[in-house]
């Protein structure tokens, strides 16, 4: 029976996915941690405060639990990184080569580790970004990034560690807040929207970048991590992609539903990160490999949201 240790478990993504991974492997066997205190979203979850600086204290947390499998999701996002570069490149790299050679060692079943659509930069093609193409990232997150998908592929290649990863496009869930990142703006719009509060966007309204809804990018990541390994052919990372909008066009799905909602575009710093992703991924690679599909386009995310996020509303604040 498999043990799955999740890293970063109270953050965006960490808080759906070690929910989604209790429905495969039983909540007993799925320990969740964090550098944070464990927040409400990892109640009935066995918890550890981990940091995953700290090689030797996570290598005991493993040991103690029989561990098996680790998602390692703790990272530094593209817009905070760029306040303290040295301080993300630092985590960002040092957290996965840290889980990357306990993985070696103890010859743990599965690690998961999560690359970004920050790994393209200005020079790649950016409608349908191909799963092989020139990436020159201009971010310390997304040349961490880069630079990790390398070392995955290396561990892969020298030592047989199976680890595998997506590139994820900006994620959006109801349950749990974003921290950081250049797409966060695209998860607070119906914070606000529902509010009743105008909504200035830090970018400019006709940005497209590729996004998915956070139900989506846990089928992926389950997915992936439990298909065959004869069928995983990528060992860096992979594209998946699901919708792609603009600031204006999730205002407008938001209309649809909210006539009152008004919206602003006043692009700060975050701009240029965005200019230089792509407008939209082509993910066939993922589909033809182990049968990537998404199941929600803006609509269908859009009424969702807006149907459960009211009654989540107090426990944001
Ligand atoms: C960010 O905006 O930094 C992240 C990402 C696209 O990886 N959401």
């Amino acid at each position: 029976m498999d043990k799955v240790l999740v890293i970063g478990a109270c953050g965006q993504l960490g808080s759906e996915l070690t929910h989604g991974l209790s429905k495969v492997f039983g909540q007993d066997n799925v320990i969740a941690s964090d550098i944070s205190n464990p927040n409400s979203a990892v109640e009935g979850f066995q918890f550890e405060r981990l940091d995953v600086m700290d090689a030797e204290g996570t290598a005991e947390i493993i040991d103690k639990h029989g561990i098996t499998q680790v998602y390692h999701l703790a990272a530094i996002l593209s817009a905070k990184g760029e306040e303290n570069p040295q301080w993300a490149w630092n985590l960002n790299m040092t957290g996965l080569l840290n889980i990357l050679e306990i993985a070696k060692e103890k010859n743990l079943r599965k690690v998961y580790w999560p690359s970004s659509i920050a790994v393209f930069g200005p020079s790649t093609p950016v409608d349908n970004t191909p799963q092989h193409t020139v990436m020159d990232p201009n971010t310390v997150y997304g040349i961490s990034k880069q630079a990790g998908e390398r070392w995955c592929e290396y561990y892969f290649e020298k030592y047989g560690v199976d680890v595998r990863s997506i590139r994820y496009p900006g994620l959006i869930g109801y349950k749990s807040l974003p921290g950081g990142g250049t797409t966060d703006y695209a998860v607070d719009i119906y914070h606000k929207a529902l509010a009743g509060e105008h909504f200035e966007c830090f970018l400019s309204e006709d940005t497209y970048l590729p996004m998915m809804y956070m139900p989506d990018a846990i089928k992926a990541t389950i997915d992936l991590m439990e298909a065959p390994a004869e069928n995983v052919k990528v060992r860096s990372s992979y594209n998946v992609s699901a919708i792609s909008f603009s600031p204006s066009e999730i205002a407008a799905s938001i209309q649809k539903h909210l006539p009152e909602f008004s919206i602003s575009y006043h692009p700060d710093f975050r701009q240029p990160i965005a200019d230089s992703w792509p407008n939209s991924i082509d993910d066939s690679v993922a589909r033809n490999d182990w049968g990537w599909k998404e199941a929600y386009d803006l609509e269908a995310m859009t009424t969702d949201i807006l149907k459960n996020l009211p009654e989540l509303i107090p426990s944001f604040q």
